[in-house]
């Protein structure tokens, strides 16, 4: 992971300011994510811009990568543990997040979008 580029987007984010006025999420600004043979679940998960959100990745059975290029995000996912990532989304649209770690047949299939609303 890249530590400095994400700190950059949380300053970014912060001045996009696009999420003023707008109802806060009970939730705690975490996110789970599965990553298993071949998906991710949820496959959809929507944000809002200008609110950080911590992206909490485990895998149930071997090693997977998340890599959402639109964010410059890119980490192992691995089996049994909890891999934390947090953006501060600076724009709104879908973006892609996919597997970069080879893990087999469906490998290719194994991708998800981010809705970023603002
Ligand atoms: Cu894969």
């Amino acid at each position: 992971m890249n530590r400095r580029h994400l700190i950059a987007l949380l300053i970014g984010g912060s001045a996009a300011g696009g999420a003023i006025g707008l109802a806060r999420a009970a939730a705690p600004g975490e996110i789970q994510i599965m990553a298993s043979k071949f998906e991710f679940t949820p496959d959809t998960v929507k944000v809002k811009r200008g609110e950080p959100v911590t992206l909490v990745l485990t895998s149930i059975d071997r090693i997977h990568g998340f890599k959402m290029p639109d964010f410059g995000i890119r980490i192992d996912v691995m089996p049994d543990e909890e891999r934390r990532v947090t953006l501060t989304p600076d724009k709104a649209g879908s973006f892609v997040f996919f597997c970069d770690v080879f893990c087999g047949d469906g490998h290719e299939e194994m991708s998800g979008t981010l809705v970023v609303e603002g």
